[in-house]
């Protein structure tokens, strides 16, 4: 039985639900409330010594960080696969190097822009959120020339795009129009939504978390 330690407006938890409901694997959610310190809780940091969440456990493996999580749920269950198969080295390297894209150049500039717009308006530095929107817009732009001739950014649907998915979804509630003028990343997205594994993240509580 899988079970996956959890905070779940988590981004990074979010990707491996979505490889999870990709792979059709049942879990049980344990949930980790970080705004609530349980992150900090001794049983918590044995499983995990950086104290962060997602954990998953499987039988007596133990393993954390959704990239590494991930790879060995795709080691482990591998069908349908999340990352290209091994003898497509380039593509498997691409797929790696956007999903590290999105968790260190997307995600937590999307994270700080969100923390940032929950402030009251009088309170916000706005030389920072613009800088941030310019980032994401940025960004943006990458995705959809890489996009250019391709469904997914390497090959098949990916960990390449399952990184950017969290985060994607709330950019329109920061006034973010990712598909404007972009119409390779406008088609990207509604292929990404015609997925359950995507469907099921739709709805879940989104809030800017410290750091992220
Ligand atoms: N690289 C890690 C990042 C995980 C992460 O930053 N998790 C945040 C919540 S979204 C966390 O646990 N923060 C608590 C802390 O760092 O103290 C991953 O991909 O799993």
């Amino acid at each position: 039985m899988i079970k996956l330690y959890d905070f779940l407006p988590c981004p990074f938890g979010q990707k491996v639900r979505i490889v999870l409901a990709e792979k059709s694997l049942s879990y049980e959610l344990a949930a980790i409330d970080i705004t609530k310190g349980e992150h900090r809780r001794p049983d918590f940091l044995r499983l995990n010594p950086y104290g962060r969440v997602p954990v998953l456990v499987d039988e007596d493996t133990v393993v954390y960080d959704s990239t590494i999580i991930n790879e060995y749920l795709d080691d482990e269950y591998p069908d349908p696969p999340v990352l290209p198969r091994i003898e497509f080295s380039s593509l498997r390297a691409r797929a790696r190097i956007f999903e590290d894209f999105a968790d260190t150049s997307f995600t937590p500039q999307v994270g700080q822009l969100m923390a940032e717009m929950a402030k009251p308006e009088a309170e916000r530095d706005q030389g920072r959120v613009a800088r941030l929107r310019q980032t994401i817009e940025r960004v943006m732009d990458y995705v959809n020339r890489e996009l250019q001739g391709q469904l997914f950014l390497a090959g098949e649907f990916s960990v390449a795009d399952i990184g950017f998915v969290p985060r994607l979804l709330v950019l329109k509630e920061l006034g973010i129009e990712a598909a404007a003028g972009r119409s390779n990343v406008e088609a990207w997205i509604k292929r990404l939504l015609e997925r359950p594994s995507i469907q099921g993240l739709q709805g879940v509580v989104i809030e800017p978390i410290a750091g992220v």
